[in-house]
This record gives structure tokens, C-alpha cells and sequence, in this order.
């Protein structure tokens, strides 16, 4: 089960190029020894190709935080798919409530469908799930990670109680199944996120259907984020 789980580090509006290299290379020095879980750090876009560079060789991944839908053209202020691929990166985070608040952002189908490897969806969990996922074939929806955060749990130090993500994991997998298959429910990622830290992520982590934590303020120092990744596996 270790393999399939995935911690992914939001940086959020933090860090500069150079506090975001130090971030990556204590983060790398306290997980050399795990192996069998994935990390992946999101910076933002101005730490992408520093974090990429201090990570080259390395087993953590790159995210980022955003993406337009677009190749290129007169989209002033936007990055896409493309570039982030180009820079190191093989996730992206979509749809984040934060982006939603703050950015009025609304349907991030578009997002998802043009995007590489990452979705993520809000609290209103079904309709965020069917709306985020319509048209992606099985093979993408298997190399999605979606990530259901309560918006009350996001940043306020009260997180989810193991049993109240549990069974919206199980939701979130149960509409997978009926969309797709239980074969392919069975190998997409759902994350857990929203005021994840050291001492609650291992009762989180040890549910059936949470498969790793999208984890925002504890990823802002590389010991509690490492500690995180190491709570299980
Ligand atoms: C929720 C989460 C990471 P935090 O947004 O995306 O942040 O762990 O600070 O609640």
C-alpha cells in the first residue's frame, strides 16, 4: 500500500527562489530514506526552475500550483501546460478552493483536460468530482490525483476526523467506480488535504481510501513535511 501513496507539499504564496532551493535540499536530506511513497513539492512558479535544478536526480517531483489550458498566445500572465512540462514539472495542482475564494475560478475541466498529470477537486464533492473529471479517458483519470480538502479544515489547524475523510474518500472512489471501473477506482490517488501535520496524518493515512496527504502550511518547513511522508510507510 506505501506505493500508492502520495504526499504532495502546497507551498502556497511563500518562499523565494533561494529560500525554496534551501526548502528542497533539507527537505531531500531528511527523505533519502524513503523510498516507497511519492513526494512531490509546488512551489511558486518563480521557485519552479531553481526547486527543479536541486531536485535533478533526485525522487521528489515537481508541481505547480496553477496552469491556463492554452499552448501559447495573447493570454498575458498565463503559463501552460507545456512550460511547466519544459521546466521539470509533472504535476499540477487544479482548482484549489484558495483559487476558487480568491480568483473566482469556477469549472477546471478545461484545466484537467489539457493538463498533465494532476486534478483536484473541492468540497462539493460530487459535483467537483463529475464536473472536474467529464471527458478524461481511463488512462488519464489513473495518473490523476484527486485531492478532497473541507474547506473548513483548509489552513485553521482543524483538520477532518479520520472517519469524516474516510467516507468521503469512499464517495469520491465509489463514483470513480461507477464512471469507470473498480479496477481503475481502485489505482487513483485521493488525497486527503486541510491542516494535515505530524501528529494527525498517521490515523488520516491509515484509512483504506486515503492514499496521502496534500499538505499546505506543514510543508513550509522541511522537517514537519518530512515527518509527514515518513508517518506511515
Ligand atoms: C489545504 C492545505 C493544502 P493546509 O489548502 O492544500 O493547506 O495544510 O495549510 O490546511
Amino acid at each position: 500500500r506505501c506505493e500508492h501513496q502520495s504526499f504532495v507539499g502546497n507551498w502556497k504564496l511563500n518562499k523565494t527562489v533561494r529560500e525554496a532551493a534551501a526548502l528542497v535540499t533539507s527537505l531531500q536530506t531528511l527523505v533519502a530514506d524513503v523510498t516507497d511513497v511519492e513526494i512531490v513539492v509546488a512551489p511558486v512558479f518563480t521557485g519552479l526552475s531553481a526547486v527543479a535544478q536541486a531536485l535533478a536526480g533526485g525522487d521528489i517531483r515537481l508541481a505547480a500550483q496553477d496552469v491556463f489550458w492554452e499552448d501559447s498566445g495573447a493570454f498575458t500572465g498565463e503559463v501552460s501546460p507545456g512550460m511547466l512540462k519544459d521546466v521539470g514539472c509533472d504535476y499540477v495542482i487544479i482548482g484549489h478552493s484558495e483559487r476558487r475564494q480568491y480568483f473566482s475560478e469556477t469549472n477546471e475541466n478545461a484545466k484537467a483536460l489539457r493538463s498533465e498529470r494532476t486534478g483536484k477537486t473541492g468540497a462539493v464533492v460530487k459535483d467537483h468530482v463529475l464536473n472536474g473529471i467529464v471527458g478524461l479517458s481511463a488512462d488519464q483519470i489513473t495518473s490523476t490525483v484527486i485531492a478532497y480538502e473541507p474547506v473548513w479544515a483548509i489552513g485553521t489547524g482543524h483538520n477532518a476526523t479520520p472517519d469524516q475523510a474516510q467516507e468521503v474518500h469512499a464517495l469520491i472512489r465509489s463514483l470513480l467506480s461507477e464512471i469507470y471501473s473498480p479496477d481503475v477506482a481502485s489505482q487513483v490517488r485521493i488525497q486527503y488535504g486541510g491542516s494535515v501535520k505530524p501528529d494527525n496524518a498517521a490515523a488520516l493515512i491509515a484509512q483504506p481510501d486515503v492514499d496521502g496527504a496534500l499538505v499546505g502550511t506543514a510543508s513550509w518547513e522541511a522537517e514537519s513535511f518530512a515527518q509527514i511522508v515518513k508517518v506511515v510507510c
